[in-house]
């Protein structure tokens, strides 16, 4: 089973994959965590992406790709991947369906998270006190949501035409949302 959690900066979606994998045995492909690992190892690859994580901005889909690759390729966690803030493009969405055919894998739900910005500002301002991420700040967070609104739009309709696509309510509580993905999950493996 693949699946793709979706939905704004803040959504809870490494909240609730966190849950996912422990419940389903499965692995957590966080496109934020492989970033911010590569910054904080202080690689190449980490020097160029920071001013542009740190902006609010999109890292390319090339160089998101390429990590996501790595992922897919490894037997280990074939079919077993939440994919945690990938596709957040178009193009990636797309990549994503290539590269799961091409290891013979696919797609089995995409869960989508809804939390209106207000909620969104109030947990990340938490957060920024926990974890002390640069990009966790409002003005910053305001334009993450910005992208995200630009960007994300095509994917959620890419996967509106397909039967794969579950709205959830992302302003519930942390358990009430864990309640209601495993709902889906076990409904969709019969
Ligand atoms: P991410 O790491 O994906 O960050 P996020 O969207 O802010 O987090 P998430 O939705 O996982 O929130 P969380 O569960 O922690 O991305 C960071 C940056 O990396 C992007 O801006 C971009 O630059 C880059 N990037 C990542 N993927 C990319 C891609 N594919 N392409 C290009 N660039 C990419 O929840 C937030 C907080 O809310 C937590 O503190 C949590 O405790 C709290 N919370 C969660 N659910 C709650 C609930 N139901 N009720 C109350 N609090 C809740």
């Amino acid at each position: 089973m693949n699946i793709v959690i979706f939905g704004p900066p803040g959504a809870g979606k490494g909240t609730q994959s966190k849950f996912i994998v422990k419940k389903y045995n499965i692995h957590q492909l966080s496109t934020g965590d492989l970033l911010r690992d590569e910054i904080k190892n202080g690689t190449e690859l980490g020097s160029k992406i920071s001013s542009i994580m740190n902006s609010g901005e999109l890292v390319s889909d090339e160089i998101v790709g390429d990590l996501i690759e790595k992922f897919i390729s490894n037997e280990n966690y074939k079919n077993k991947i939440i994919f945690d803030g990938y596709p957040r493009t178009l193009p990636q969405a797309k990549n994503l369906d290539i590269l799961l055919k091409n290891y013979n894998q696919k797609i089995d739900i995409v869960l989508k998270l809804n939390v209106s910005l207000e909620t969104i500002k109030k947990r990340i301002l938490e957060r920024k006190s926990i974890e002390k991420r640069a990009d966790d700040n409002e003005e910053i967070v305001i334009k993450r949501f910005q992208t995200y609104e630009k960007s994300s739009e095509p994917v959620l309709n890419y996967y509106k035409q397909t039967k794969l696509l579950q709205v959830v309510n992302g302003e519930n509580s942390i358990s009430q949302i864990n309640n209601e993905i495993s709902g889906l999950i076990d409904s969709m493996k019969g």
